[in-house]
């Protein structure tokens, strides 16, 4: 548990050099007036927090400095790690399914984002906390998706449902569907390609997916989690919604928060779109992949 959170804690660092660095040193030895609160908001606009997480914390700061408090960066500091907490606390819900099988998730995202790692550290997750897993390789565009997905299932030792190259993702969802509700598996993550939410066609070959995958199980046991890449920016936000409009979205996993200094994003997200953060990918390897928890995260941003 320990080691685990020195982990999250050195993958957050820029992330937290990015918020707190730059307030911090803007902050020390001054009076919390209004050029203070300007310089403070543009901080946190720029760490990526977006403008109504951001338009939160002002707020607060401006009823403070209205209270005429003594304030110093300690203040300062408590009150956005108490606003952050609070927004990245909302939308929870359970990860480990309410016993009904196989639970499907629909892995999808942009190109390159980290999803078929991410099913492979999810399988390892799942199969971990005692679950059965199946993987369908869903990806019949790029080549070498299965190949790259087949070694992902060999390291977590969870069976991988696969068709040739070039034949109709949808075709293999239904297949890998049928196996999994006859073998009474637990998890079936499908790895899908990777599709810029601008492409019609491509959301539509998306939706498509989902609408046989529904005929197999009922629509209540598929989860569309979107894998959001960390170093993106803002532009997370009209990636969350396209692809809520076509496929649904339960939850996000947010990808490559190590080394990225716009970590911010996660916060964004939770205030401006009602969507949960169920894990977090913190590294390119199998156990880097952490289940998301608000009190953790906050933790590992504001502990120096
Ligand atoms: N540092 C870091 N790298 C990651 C993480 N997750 C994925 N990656 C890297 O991101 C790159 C792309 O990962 P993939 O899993 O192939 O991404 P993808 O979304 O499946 O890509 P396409 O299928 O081409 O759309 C790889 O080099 C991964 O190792 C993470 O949490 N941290
Ligand atoms: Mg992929």
């Amino acid at each position: 548990m320990f080691s685990g959170f020195k982990k999250l804690k050195d993958s957050l660092a820029k992330t937290r050099d990015s918020i707190l660095g730059k307030i911090s040193q803007i902050v020390t030895g001054r009076k919390l007036d209004d050029d203070l609160i300007d310089e403070i908001e543009e901080s946190l606009l720029k760490a990526d927090i977006g403008v109504a997480a951001t338009d939160r914390i002002i707020e607060r700061l401006r009823q403070l400095a209205k209270e005429a408090k003594a304030t110093d960066s300690d203040t300062v500091f408590g009150i956005l790690k108490d606003e952050i907490k609070k927004i990245l606390e909302s939308n929870r819900k359970s990860l480990m399914g309410n016993g009904i099988r196989p639970h499907i998730w629909l892995i999808t995202g942009v190109n390159g984002t980290g999803k078929t790692t991410t099913v492979g550290k999810l399988a390892h997750y799942f199969k971990n906390n005692g679950k059965s897993v199946m993987i369908a390789a869903c990806d019949t565009f790029r080549a070498a998706a299965v190949e790259q997905l087949a070694i992902w299932a060999e390291r977590s030792g969870v069976v991988l449902v696969t068709a040739q190259s070039g034949a109709d993702p949808a075709s293999v969802a239904f297949d890998a569907a049928s196996s999994a509700v006859s073998k009474g598996i637990d998890y079936l993550l499908i790895d899908t390609a990777g599709r810029l939410h601008t492409k019609a066609n491509l959301m539509e070959e998306l939706k498509k997916i989902r609408r046989v995958t529904e005929k197999v199980v009922p629509s209540n046991q598929i989860f569309s989690k979107l894998i959001i890449d960390g170093t993106t920016g803002q532009n997370a936000l009209s990636q969350v919604k396209v692809f809520t409009d076509a496929v649904g979205c339960d939850g996000l996993i947010v990808t490559k928060l190590d080394g990225t200094a716009r970590g911010g994003i996660v916060v964004a997200i939770a205030q401006e779109l009602s969507v949960p953060v169920d894990f977090i990918g913190i590294g390119e390897s199998i156990d880097d992949l952490e289940a998301f928890n608000a009190d953790s995260f906050v933790e590992a941003l504001f502990e120096s």
